[in-house]
């Protein structure tokens, strides 16, 4: 029995052998009463990494985001975010339920806005409009393709927040993937940015945990909503020890798994009843349409998954495939010789 293709998010990597004897070495304490020295340099590391002034371990990535909209915000507060975000679309309403705020969504291109439509989006003084206190950024773009947010976008959006008095909140799940594609460092992202949350259970391959890190008045915030969430943990060194195997270890070799998303789009390209946007191939991700091969989504994902493949939908006419490091070149070709006979048996 072959192993299945399992390309619906590179949230689905387990932990390797090495990375599963870091984590029984790890030494741990009360991480709740901050004892526990692994999560403790795990926070340091990522820090300095990031260049900010502190870090803090989290559970998700959306408790990540979700903490710092609420360190950001006040109950009828406007939030300013591209329409595709991942804190809009896809987690679970988390904002407005426990933030009070609403969102303003505005149309990007590939995923990034302009610090010109922001000025534009942004409320007016008087009374009787929310206010807007919140910028949030996603890079990469998770529903845009896994797009790059140029920095020199990120600079102009973050001087015209400080103008304006707003925070800029940086969703960095997939930032390391932004880093190595385009060869900015991950401190130059967040030199633009009042928080960024990071994730250590997408490309690098631990299976959980994030990260917010910002000013220290930040975290010692982000530190009490944590425990008013109820993700203060415990002996969570186990985690970052994880966390932290992943750091060292996985962030390099990301160039191969988008090398490994290139191959899979531009092969899917050439299959008749397929529509990919190359272009927005930057990273890991790849979202292709099938709505001229005239068969459902739905259907396509069963043959898919009858195969051996495994994708997620995206929306009523895409499907998404997510390169990551438990899935080699050779897997992605055999994906591409399923994909390419389930379209052509139609
Ligand atoms: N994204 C998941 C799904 O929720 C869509 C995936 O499979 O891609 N920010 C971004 C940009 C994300 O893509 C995700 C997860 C998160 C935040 C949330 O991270 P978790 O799942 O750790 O809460």
């Amino acid at each position: 029995m072959k192993k299945v293709v399992d390309l619906r998010s590179d949230t689905v990597t387990k932990p390797s052998p090495a990375m599963r004897q870091a984590m029984l070495e790890a030494e741990v304490g009360d991480d709740v009463f901050g004892e526990d020295p692994t999560v403790n340099h795990l926070q340091e590391m990522l820090a300095e990494l990031l260049g900010k002034e502190a870090a803090l371990f989290v559970p998700s990535g959306t408790m990540g985001n979700e903490i710092a909209i609420k360190c950001h915000t006040r109950p009828g507060d406007e939030v300013i975010c591209e329409y595709g975000c991942h804190v809009y679309n896809y987690e679970s309403g988390a904002a407005p339920f426990l933030s009070g705020v609403q969102f303003r969504p505005i149309k990007g291109q590939r995923g990034v806005i302009t610090a010109a439509q922001v000025e534009e989006a942004i409320q007016p003084l008087p009374d009787h409009f929310p206010r807007t206190s919140l910028i949030t950024v996603e890079n990469t773009h998770n529903s845009a393709g896994g797009t790059i947010f140029p920095l020199s976008e990120l600079e102009r959006l973050y001087a015209l927040a400080k103008q304006r008095n707003l925070k800029l909140h940086l969703d960095g799940a997939r930032i390391w993937n932004a880093a190595v594609a385009s060869g900015v460092s991950v401190e130059d992202y967040a030199r633009y940015c009042d928080s960024i949350a990071v994730c250590f259970s997408k490309g690098l391959g631990a299976p959980v945990g994030s990260a917010v890190a910002g000013s220290k008045k930040f975290i010692v915030e982000a530190h009490r909503l944590r425990k008013l969430l109820g993700g203060g943990m415990r002996q969570a060194g186990i985690l970052a020890a994880a966390a932290r195997y992943a750091l060292q270890h996985n962030f390099d070799r990301l160039h191969e798994d988008h090398l490994n998303a290139r191959f899979l789009a531009e092969e899917l390209c050439t299959i008749p009843g397929i529509k990919l946007d190359l272009e927005a191939v930057q990273t890991n991700i790849v979202i292709f349409d099938i709505e001229e091969s005239g068969t459902s989504v739905q259907e396509i994902l069963q043959k898919l998954k009858e195969n051996g493949v495994l994708v997620v939908p995206f929306g009523s006419t895409r499907i998404r495939a997510v390169t990551h490091l438990d899935v080699n070149r050779e897997e992605i070709k055999r994906a591409i010789r399923v994909v390419r006979g389930v379209l052509n048996s139609n």
